[in-house]
């Protein structure tokens, strides 16, 4: 039954069907699956065949698009389910996907889990440029800052930002957390991040081994 519903949900995305995403969604949590299940077993699987395909060329943007927009219908969902209110923050992230790249999907979940984690989340949102990044530092004081890359083109704007922050003699002042599935624990070493992390749940263990 849970993963026939899984299963369901994966197969709106690649529909692009919103409502049926969202509808899936709330009848998955209804017969108790939990949050973090369908995310990794329905949208996340569902999102990964989508990739798959456009890939291969058997889907194209068009369809990427609306697949987009069903993840996002049923991430609205599970997000107050995923981030608890703490009323103490461990700590405060900024966090943007970086210049030039405009996916946001996997941006959104790690926000959603270190809000969930107990962190406070100021998400500056895409295509967030070096000088972006420096002035929400000045302006919010994070402890952390969070940069998501999609591409491999703009992997490079990464490294720009840590230049860009060590010109404004902010370095010392945030830890830097990397990552997006073209980033690697080599790239974050080359660029001379703090930490990098493969998914969403280990950007929330990274972000607190960060803190001590
Ligand atoms: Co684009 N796209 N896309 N796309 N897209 C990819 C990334 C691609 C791999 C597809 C492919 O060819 N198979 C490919 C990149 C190739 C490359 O550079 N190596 C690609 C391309 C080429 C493009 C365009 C150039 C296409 C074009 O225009 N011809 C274009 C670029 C636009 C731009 O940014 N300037 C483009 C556009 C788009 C859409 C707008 C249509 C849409 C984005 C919509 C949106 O985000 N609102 C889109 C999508 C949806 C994808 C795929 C299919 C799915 C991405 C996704 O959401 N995955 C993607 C294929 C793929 O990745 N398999 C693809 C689900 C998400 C949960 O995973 O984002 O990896 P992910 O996040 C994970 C981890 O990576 C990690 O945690 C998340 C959750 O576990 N993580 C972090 C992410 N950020 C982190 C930060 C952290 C820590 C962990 O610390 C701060």
């Amino acid at each position: 039954m849970n993963a026939e519903i899984l299963e369901n949900l994966a197969s709106c995305l690649l529909r692009g069907d919103q409502a049926s995403a969202a509808e899936t969604t709330r009848n998955a949590l209804e017969i108790g699956i939990p949050a973090t299940e369908i995310l990794d077993k329905g949208l996340i699987a569902g999102m990964a065949v989508v990739g798959e395909k456009f890939k291969n060329n058997e889907i194209y943007l068009p369809e990427v698009i609306m697949a987009a927009r069903a993840m996002h219908a049923a991430m609205d969902i599970l997000r107050p389910l995923l981030a608890i209110s703490n009323t103490r923050p461990l700590g405060k992230v900024v966090l943007g996907t970086v210049r030039g790249d405009v996916h946001d999907i996997g941006k959104k979940l790690v926000g959603m889990m270190l809000e969930g984690g107990g962190f406070q989340v100021i998400d500056l949102g895409t295509n967030i440029s070096p000088q972006q990044f420096v002035k929400a530092v000045e302006e919010f004081n994070p402890t952390h800052i969070g940069m998501s890359a999609l591409l491999t083109t703009t992997m490079p704007a990464m490294k720009d930002t840590i230049n860009a922050l060590i010109a404004a003699g902010l370095r010392h002042r945030v830890k830097v957390m990397i990552g997006g599935a073209p980033v690697t624990q080599a790239y974050c070493d080359k660029i001379g991040a703090d930490g990098y992390a493969p998914d969403a749940a280990s950007a929330v263990e990274l972000a607190r081994r960060l803190l001590v």
